[in-house]
């Protein structure tokens, strides 16, 4: 089994687009030339008394070391300047004396200053504009740049894209856990290419589809799911049950990093949660208290989401590996589930038997559009009766192993 990049990985995030990078590095530089101009004009205003007319000339004399500014942020910030606190000091110290310099000269061809005078000028104004227009830039461009910056992306990712991660099977696919199933023969290039089917089935369904890092030698890091769940603008990385998938979080947490905007939490030892047992319906978290999910890692998860407007309920769950074997919901709510799987419906305020057990789990492609299980056909036509359009996948090498159409991906939402 090869771990090369396949076609689709190449898909692109819309966010990581030059054009959404290059407005994000304008607004960002925008901001912080907005605050160096307006702190100065006033500092200005201030110290001469307050005069009424020192404010318009303040405004003049601020305007082109600000566009300046401006120009030579929105160029440092393209190309990476925000990436640290300490590179954003330097560029927003940098550029704001260059600003000056350049301003000043400006301002001083604009009056029609001799050539011998603009350098003279120029310099100056260094140290006329001073500590306040350089002070500001340096503080706006390590404390507002950034957010702006990743706000702006945020923007440009939510409206343009849904994104899900997934992770190529490993080389040791066939080592993967079992805990309710016998082990029974894996056809690893057959589960390749149900894999690839996979990944291009949430690629035709508009979904842009984001590889973590190949892991060949953890044999269950496919089921990426397990690995990170998603609340909004947080991800919370998860902690195994299973000691062997612990070290799958290290790959999928690097990828979440480069994610703009999104938070990380975590569940801490002795903790354990995996997200195959985290189901999200509306404001409602359902989390499978499992062989895989214990106590401890649902209470944090209840602290996490505190505040949030979620409430956290916890389901039993022991004929299956997780809960969302057993469950899943369809867009409006109803939560769907084979009778034999689940210990106790009750809790659940909508509930529909399916027909089959690997038809109990269904992705969520859109308000009116199901991917699932090929294996599953009497729940597939079931849900197109109701009005929804199912996209089925094989994915029955995957089944061999306990896994199921959702945790072969993480939906980013
Ligand atoms: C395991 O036992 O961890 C894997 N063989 C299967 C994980 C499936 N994950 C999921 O349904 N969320």
């Amino acid at each position: 089994m090869t771990t090369e990049p396949r076609p689709h990985s190449t898909a692109r995030i819309a966010n990581d687009t030059p054009t959404a990078k290059l407005r994000a590095a304008f607004l960002s530089a925008f901001a912080v030339a907005l605050v160096a101009f307006g702190s100065s004009v006033l500092a200005l205003f201030v110290a001469n008394g307050q005069n009424p007319s020192i404010f318009g000339q303040a405004v003049l004399y601020f305007t082109a070391p600000a566009l300046v500014l401006l120009v030579l942020l929105t160029a440092v910030n393209r190309i990476g300047a925000l990436r640290s606190a300490f590179t954003a000091v330097l560029a927003g110290v940098g550029a704001a004396i260059l600003a000056a310099f350049l301003g000043g000269a400006v301002s001083a061809l604009a009056v029609g200053a001799r050539a011998d005078q603009v350098w003279v000028f120029a310099l100056s104004s260094i140290v006329n504009l001073g500590p306040v227009f350089i002070a500001a830039s340096a503080v706006a461009e390590a404390l507002l740049a950034p957010r702006v910056y990743n706000r702006s992306l945020q923007r440009v990712s939510r409206g343009a894209r849904r994104l899900a991660l997934v992770r190529i099977p490993a080389s040791n696919l066939d080592e993967a856990e079992l805990t309710h199933l016998e082990r029974s023969p894996i056809d690893s290039e057959r589960a390749d290419r149900q894999w690839d089917n996979y990944c291009a089935a949430l690629a035709a369904e508009g979904w842009d589809v984001l590889e973590v890092d190949g892991a060949p030698e953890l044999a269950d890091s496919v089921f990426v799911e397990d690995t990170v769940v998603f609340f909004g603008d947080v991800a919370v990385i998860t902690r195994p049950g299973a000691e062997s998938r612990r070290p799958e979080i290290d790959g999928t947490e690097r990828l979440v990093r480069s994610l703009p905007g999104i938070r990380i939490e975590r569940i801490e030892a002795p903790g354990t949660l995996e997200g195959g047992d985290v189901l999200k319906v509306g404001d409602t978290v359902y989390v499978g208290a499992s062989s895989r999910t214990n106590a401890e890692g649902i209470r944090q998860l209840r602290v996490l989401l505190e505040g949030s407007g979620c409430d956290v309920v916890a389901v039993p769950v022991s004929r299956v590996l997780h809960l969302k074997s057993a469950v899943t919901a369809l867009p409006d709510g109803t939560i769907i589930g084979h009778p034999d799987l689940i210990v106790d419906t009750s809790l659940f305020p909508r509930f529909l038997p399916m027909p089959e057990r690997e038809g109990v789990a269904v992705v969520e492609l859109d308000r009116d559009r199901l991917l699932m299980s090929a294996s599953a056909p009497a729940s597939a036509a079931l849900l197109a009766n109701l009005g929804y359009r199912v996209v089925t996948v094989d994915i029955s090498e995957f089944e061999k192993l306990e896994g199921c159409v959702t945790c072969l991906s993480v939906r980013v939402r």
